[in-house]
């Protein structure tokens, strides 16, 4: 089974990402075959500092590698370094319907928090998207909930294509973790956590002590004092317990017990308390790894010259059924 996935070059990497896309690549690698992309063409549909782009592409390798992708058994490269990405994008459009694009949930909330510069790339992403994931006869693709939609999209572009010129992509399937598929903000749980917003709302992957103890002490709840899991009425104290739960392999049900009556606060320190200790190992090898810029070039060059044999391959299939 060969594995695709990735993260935008767009902020810094949070526990959202980590629990939603990360630590199921970490598992996958084990015993499949697993492409892992930084997906830096897909970062220019929101406005970014152009300057900062290279930090945040060296930030995103540090994050696989520290969370546990793993080099020797995964292929790790920058999107923008294989041609073949645009290229497939622009076929692929062609069998795109413009209804499609239009209806999907990201797309119309970007549309409407970056309302000053709708871009047609912001209404395409799923095409290069789907390009992606194409390009490399994917079987499964591991993401969060908010990308199951694009991943549902893919599917069907793919159907489409093979169905007009002959059977060409293997048809993908997501793979959306059991629990935290949507990390929610911590200071508006209504709202997926998000690193394009402010910092106070996520946890970084590489936050300090006393970052995590902060954002999580100030993190919003109702003002009720049992915690419990009502994602209707009580969700930003649900989205702790499921951040706790996950972290410390502890049921919700159980965590729970073990706080009843002891309080939000009381709750809200362990969480934090365990949050520094579960993300120390990850800080401790960014540091390392930062470095050691020689061998993080080499692990993307390496990653780029094994994803283009495999895309060139589909991309040659691709021209000959097209007419090209
Ligand atoms: N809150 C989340 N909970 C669980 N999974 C999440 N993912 C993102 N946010 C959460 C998953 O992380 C992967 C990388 O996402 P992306 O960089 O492609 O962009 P995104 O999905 O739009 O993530 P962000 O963090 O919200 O970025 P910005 O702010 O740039 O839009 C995906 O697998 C995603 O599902």
């Amino acid at each position: 089974m060969r594995v695709f996935s990735g993260i935008q070059p767009t902020g810094e990497t949070h526990i959202g990402n980590y629990l939603g896309a990360i630590k199921q690549w970490v598992k996958l690698q084990e015993k499949h075959e697993c492409i892992f992309c930084i997906v830096d063409l897909h970062s220019l549909t929101v406005p970014y500092p152009v300057g900062e782009l290279q930090k945040r592409i060296k930030e995103k390798t540090i994050a696989y590698i520290a969370a546990g992708v793993d080099p020797k058994k995964s292929i790790i490269f920058v999107q923008s370094q294989v041609k073949e990405h645009t290229e497939l994008t622009w076929l692929l459009s062609t069998v795109t319907p413009l209804g499609d694009l239009q209806r999907m949930t990201q797309y119309k909330e970007k549309a409407e928090k970056y309302k000053k510069n709708i871009n047609a790339g912001l209404l395409n992403y799923p095409i290069l998207m789907a390009a992606d994931i194409l390009l490399y006869q994917t079987d499964i693709v591991p993401v969060g909930k908010d990308q199951a939609q694009h991943v549902e999209l893919t599917r069907e572009i793919a159907r489409r294509f093979n169905k007009k010129f002959g059977e060409t992509f293997k048809i993908p399937k997501a793979l959306l973790p059991k629990a935290g598929a949507k990390i929610m903000s911590l200071v508006k749980p209504n709202k997926k956590m998000s690193k394009t917003d402010n910092p106070q709302s996520y946890i970084g992957l590489f936050d300090a002590p006393e970052a995590i103890k902060r954002k999580i002490m100030a993190a919003q709840t109702d003002s009720e004092k049992e915690i419990k899991y009502d994602i209707s009425q009580k969700p930003g104290i649900s989205n702790l317990l499921t951040i706790y739960s996950l972290f410390s392999d502890i049921s919700v049900k159980k965590i729970e017990k073990q706080f009843k009556d002891k309080g939000y606060q009381f709750f809200k320190e362990k969480l934090a308390q365990l949050l520094i200790e579960k993300l120390e190992p990850f800080r401790r090898k960014k540091k390392e790894l930062e470095l050691r810029s020689g061998y993080l070039e080499k692990i993307l060059t390496e990653g780029r010259k094994r994803a283009q044999i495999i895309a060139q391959e589909t991309m040659k299939k691709v021209k000959q059924k097209m007419g090209l």
